[in-house]
């Protein structure tokens, strides 16, 4: 933890008043329509938690055998549904396929080049229970670990239910990550097999992926196999014996193959989130509690119904698209769509495309693609039919209220409510959102706890701050779909999430509470700002800048300061027909004082072009302090985006020096 004033509180100056309550008829036919129904569903699960989760469990899930205990809690240690058996496949595939369902779509989904394919219900089944005996032919037993490293094309999916249909935990690897990357987690989780493909489509090249494999599994002893589905055609080199066709394997095997039942708490995958400093951490999550958090949040938050055409553009290599893509939509029976590809290409209006294309109703996405999409301007979706739209999603960042609005009046056309979902790789599901048919939101709060979710906002020694205060984010009881541990690494899970603020969990935000008891996150604790001894949150300086009508996109970190202990240096990137000034400069320095005050100003504006960022869309403030302070980047950069960012940034930095 950082350093924090004597009683840890954070600072708060962002002012937002605008609200916006439900929609009448949204919230009419909402699966949770009224904030007194909300309230009741909290009070409810705070005061019978088993109780909650048992009724969740028995309505969302199938078990082929019910289960002795519902939670085994022993900090932090959590067994849920404990002696229950269960299968991820057989609830996202096949128990659909029993019903009037099973020639619903399951997948649509649409490449790069504009190939279109839609996966029934039924066609999945197939082509999961086919590629689960293709494993099975390798070897893969209950228990195995295999890696993912595919582009986001519909086998992802399959592989991953495959994969799962047998009891092999699966590790997906991002398309994105370079084979040093993958490399390290095929090590750390000594997987036996791996999936990948030729290439993969980005921004109308080819991603060499079966080359990245190669790299890694060079130096990947536990590796015995790699399958390898044919993409793109690009020629790639072939180690005889141990690579294999996924077409050629598939074609032999039978499309017959009865799910597993597995113990509730049998490993479902383990997905690595990047530490701060050293290697990247292996987030393990089991099969029952993780598909009950799920399966509710997708119900409750985005409220799924049978005719709903559902999209959610995360990639399957973050947890978004394994809580949001798969297996909470897939276990309710929703249509999703999927997409491989960039929002930009071939052109800025690709996602409103698709949105016209298949009629989305839901839409999930990132702020950091909202920004984008503010920045290249609103021509862009207008030129598409955006009414089937009924509700818009938004996950991985702060929002800036500014974002919001935008998503709200140009994407939504005012009428469909924003969940601004607030969760971790960690919480495996949502943990503090909005339900749209019931809570009235807040341009840049994600309002309030799930039912069954007891956050609070505390102290470092964990008492509770006063309304309006900022401190430390921490979740009181445990939940269905937490993560059990850091795989191989008890002690590391103990100390990272559990000792902070001990008989809690600790989730590495800031945030505080206001007066009507929504929580605004205030980022990372790491990232805080401690100016003259007022420490303030990063989100909220940004939002002040992001305000303002020549910038696109902030992003504040502190820098070593005699005087007042850290200067407060922005990076800042401009809206398209706003060029950098001094004069600019000056008036965005004016601009932060008038919305939050002069203790906020900026000392040093940098303008840039772009701001580093992880693959999943999140600012890597970190990098960003190292040059503000013009010292070397230490520290895991695996999950860089676009590592000629931070070339750019100090080349940028040396000329001006
Ligand atoms: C789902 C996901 C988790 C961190 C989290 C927080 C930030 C995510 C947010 C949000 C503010 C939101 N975060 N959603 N901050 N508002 N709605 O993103 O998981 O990649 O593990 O990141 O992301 O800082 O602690 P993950």
């Amino acid at each position: 933890m950082p350093s924090p004033t004597s009683s840890g509180a954070i600072t708060s100056v962002l002012q937002e008043t605008r609200v916006f309550p439900p929609p009448a008829e949204f919230a009419r036919a909402a699966h949770v329509s009224s904030l007194e129904q909300y309230q009741e569903l909290w009070n409810r699960a705070k005061d019978d938690p088993e109780g909650f989760w048992a009724e969740q469990a028995g309505r969302l899930i199938s078990w082929f055998k019910p289960w002795d205990r519902v939670l085994d809690w022993n900090p932090p240690f959590a067994k849920w549904f404990e002696g229950a058996l269960v299968n991820a496949s057989y609830n996202c595939v096949d128990r659909h396929c029993e019903g009037p369902n099973k020639n619903k779509a399951a997948l649509i989904w649409e490449g790069e080049p504009g190939d279109r394919r839609v996966l029934r219900y039924q066609d999945l089944q197939r082509e999961v229970a086919r590629f689960a005996n293709v494993l099975k032919g390798l070897g893969v037993r209950k228990g195995d670990v295999v890696a993912l490293y595919l582009p986001m094309i519909p086998e992802l999916v399959v592989a991953a239910l495959a994969c799962a249909r047998i009891g092999a935990p699966h590790t997906v690897v991002f398309g994105g990550f370079s084979a040093e990357a993958l490399a390290g987690r095929i090590q750390d989780c000594k997987a036996k097999v791996l999936v990948t493909a030729d290439g993969g489509y980005r921004r109308g090249k080819v991603v060499p992926l079966k080359e990245n494999a190669d790299g890694a599994a060079a130096v990947c002893p536990t590796l015995q196999h790699v399958v390898v589905y044919r993409r793109t055609g690009l020629d790639v080199a072939w180690s005889h014996g141990r690579d294999h066709w996924w077409h050629e394997l598939e074609a032999n095997a039978s499309a017959v193959c009865p799910p597993e039942p597995v113990d509730s708490e049998h490993p479902l995958f383990i997905l690595y989130t990047s530490g701060s400093t050293g290697k990247p951490k292996g987030i393990l999550h089991t099969t029952g509690g993780y598909l009950v958090g799920t399966a509710l949040t997708t119900q409750w938050v985005f409220d799924i119904k049978d005719d709903d055409t559902y999209w959610c553009t995360a990639d399957v290599g973050w947890v978004t698209g394994h809580s949001y893509l798969v297996y909470g939509p897939l276990a309710l029976g929703a249509t999703c769509v999927m997409f491989e590809g960039a929002p930009n290409w071939p052109d800025e209006g690709r996602f409103w495309k698709i949105i016209e294309d298949y009629r989305v109703t839901i839409l999930y996405t990132a702020p950091t693609a909202i920004r984008a999409f503010m920045k290249w301007g609103e021509q862009f979706p207008r030129r598409h039919d955006l009414s089937s739209l009924r509700l818009l999603g938004s996950v991985g960042e702060p929002i800036n209220p500014e974002a919001w609005m935008w998503y709200h009046k140009v994407i939504g056309g005012g009428r469909c409510p924003v969940v601004d979902t607030w969760w971790q790789t960690e919480t495996g599901a949502i943990m503090i959102s909005p339900l749209p048919g019931a809570t009235p939101t807040v341009p840049g709060s994600a309002t309030r706890p799930l039912p069954g979710i007891v956050p609070e906002v505390v102290t470092k020694d964990g008492t509770p701050v006063g309304v309006n205060e900022g401190g430390f984010l921490i979740v009181k009881q445990p939940w269905p779909s937490m993560l059990r541990t850091i795989y191989g690494d008890d002690d590391r899970y103990k100390a990272q999430y559990w000792s902070d603020i001990p008989g809690s969990y600790f989730t590495g935000d800031g945030a505080r509470r206001d007066e009507n008891g929504n929580f605004w996150i205030m980022g990372r604790v790491d990232d805080v700002l401690n100016v003259a001894g007022h420490r303030l949150s990063t989100m909220e300086v940004e939002s002040a800048l992001v305000s303002h009508r020549a910038v696109a996109e902030a992003a504040v970190v502190g820098k070593p300061d005699d005087l007042k202990g850290q200067a407060i240096a922005a990076f800042v990137t401009l809206e398209s027909g706003y060029a950098a000034s001094e004069e600019l400069r000056k008036e965005l320095r004016n601009h932060v004082v008038k919305e939050i005050g002069a203790l906020a100003r900026p000392d040093d504006i940098h303008f840039t072009d772009a701001l580093p960022k992880t693959r999943s869309g999140k600012i890597m403030r970190r990098l960003l302090r190292d040059i503000a302070a013009g010292v070397e980047s230490g520290g895991d950069t695996s999950t860089l985006e676009d590592l000629s960012v931070m070339v750019r940034l100090r080349r940028f930095e040396q000329k001006a020096g």
